[in-house]
């Protein structure tokens, strides 16, 4: 299998923890932003990443979003499962589309307006910076919309911390998509001092959630 990814995307890591944990073998594709829409277009018709190539006959040739990745691993190779057989699976996909589709957008805001102000020394470089800029004017980030991606992300981790501390896991007994959702859209946040002093559950849980997935560790999060 061929994953066509961006190297820093927080969604494309949620992709690399779902075949990690499946132990599936595959290679990765890096792609320039801008002209990945060229490659993509044809191949699904979205422009966002992660996409995967099963590269195998009688399989779809290219699957676009995390989401649809996963449920095509999970049906490919059903061991260990990511998802559920019974009512928690509603749970769990529920989890999921909130974490992708609110939660996930909300910590991309946060992590482009630090790095693009107190993170900027991470990397000053000028490509990094043009890269940022661009991506706070794609998606209109600037103080305001931080602001409210802040208090989403607080709700969030509100809610993500009573349910780790009740068990290890997000829905059920055992590790499932919600898991790997939550690690992987949540680790850009590593990086941002205030979300490391206040959250440190949250970080030693994304560390044991990429060990378990075989993934190395997130920028901020590695020795
Ligand atoms: N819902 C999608 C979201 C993926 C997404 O937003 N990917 C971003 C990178 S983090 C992307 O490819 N952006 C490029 C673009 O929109 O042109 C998924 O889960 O795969």
């Amino acid at each position: 299998m061929l994953l066509l990814q961006f190297s820093t995307s927080h969604y494309c890591r949620k992709a690399r923890l779902a075949l990690g944990y499946k132990q599936i073998n595959y290679q990765v594709e890096n792609l320039s932003a801008g002209l990945h829409i060229l490659k993509l277009k044809p191949l699904t018709g979205l422009t966002t990443l992660p996409v995967l190539l099963p590269q195998i006959t009688g399989k779809p040739i290219a699957i676009g979003d995390s989401s649809q990745i996963i449920k095509f691993l999970e049906s490919y190779q059903p061991e260990p499962p990511l998802f559920f057989t019974d009512q928690q699976q509603t749970e769990a996909l529920m989890l999921e589309d909130w974490l992708d589709e609110s939660i996930g957008t909300a910590t991309r805001f946060v992590y482009y307006h630090f790095r693009a102000g107190e993170g900027k020394a991470i990397d000053p470089s000028l490509s990094s910076q043009m890269v940022i800029t661009v991506v706070r004017k794609q998606y209109g980030i600037d103080e305001n919309s931080v602001e409210l991606a802040r208090s989403r992300l607080e709700i969030a981790l509100a809610e993500l911390s009573q349910r780790w501390q009740k068990s290890q896991y997000l829905v059920g007994e055992r590790l499932s998509v919600a898991d790997i959702t939550a690690a992987a859209l949540l680790s850009p946040l590593a990086l941002i001092p205030e979300y490391r002093q206040k959250y440190p559950w949250l970080f030693e849980r994304i560390v044991e959630i990429h060990q378990l997935c075989c993934e190395p560790l997130p920028p901020g999060l590695c020795n």
